[in-house]
């Protein structure tokens, strides 16, 4: 059977979590990272030297990266639904997944969560947490900018490009922090939200 390594609160985790669930694709999950250990053990850094989470075993095939392990799941377990047959269906989603993670707005999404969430408040560095906040906020009105007159990112039908930036959403829009009023990206959430998936694996209390 499928494995996955990872623990839960990984907003890396969630996404092939989501992924998987979306695709009705049974898997094993093995908890590690953070207080799980395991990513740090020579066994584990074998699998993947990055020592992160998370990591899959499909029958031997072994693949890190979230967005690479979201593509290959879509491409392999829900070709024609969340890995669309049209190329240029499928290019518009890669597009989408790439601007996630080579722009920099994943980091500075980070740069706000790590301090709200896993330094302690007399340690954060909320100098920090300004400018990352600033430069999310920035990445988020494209979005929205996007998604106005879409129900999902590419368009009518729900793929594998909405999941990087429906879970960096969550985070966005559950976090204490000021944000601008982004409607159509409030209403694509509140579409994320009808999906059971979404509510299993991403739409939790932040922690
Ligand atoms: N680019 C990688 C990043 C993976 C990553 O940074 N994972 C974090 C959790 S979100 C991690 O393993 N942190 C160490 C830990 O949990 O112990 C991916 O998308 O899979």
């Amino acid at each position: 059977m499928l494995r996955v390594w990872g623990r839960t609160t990984s907003i890396n985790v969630q996404k092939v979590l989501w992924c998987l669930a979306e695709a009705g694709t049974p898997y094993e999950r093995i908890d590690a990272g953070l207080a799980f250990g395991k990513n740090n053990e020579d066994w584990y850094r074998q699998m993947n030297p990055n020592g992160l989470v998370p990591t899959i075993d499909d029958d031997g095939f072994i693949l890190w990266e979230s967005n690479a392990i979201v593509r290959y799941l879509a491409a392999r377990y829900a070709p024609g639904t969340l890995c669309p047959t049209d190329e240029r269906e499928r290019a518009d989603a890669d597009r989408w997944m790439e601007w996630h993670s080579t722009s920099a707005w994943g980091g500075a999404l980070r740069i706000v969560f790590f301090n709200l969430y896993r330094v302690a408040p007399e340690k954060r560095d909320l100098a920090a947490v300004t400018s990352a906040l600033a430069q999310s906020i920035g990445y988020f009105r494209t979005l929205d900018a996007q998604l106005a007159g879409r129900r999902f990112i590419t368009g009518e039908r729900f793929n594998m490009g909405d999941i990087p930036m429906g879970a960096a959403t969550h985070r966005f829009l559950n976090m204490p922090i000021e944000r601008p009023q982004l409607p159509a990206l409030q209403a694509w959430y509140e579409r994320l939200l009808e999906r059971p998936a979404f509510r299993t694996h991403v739409a939790l209390p932040l922690s």
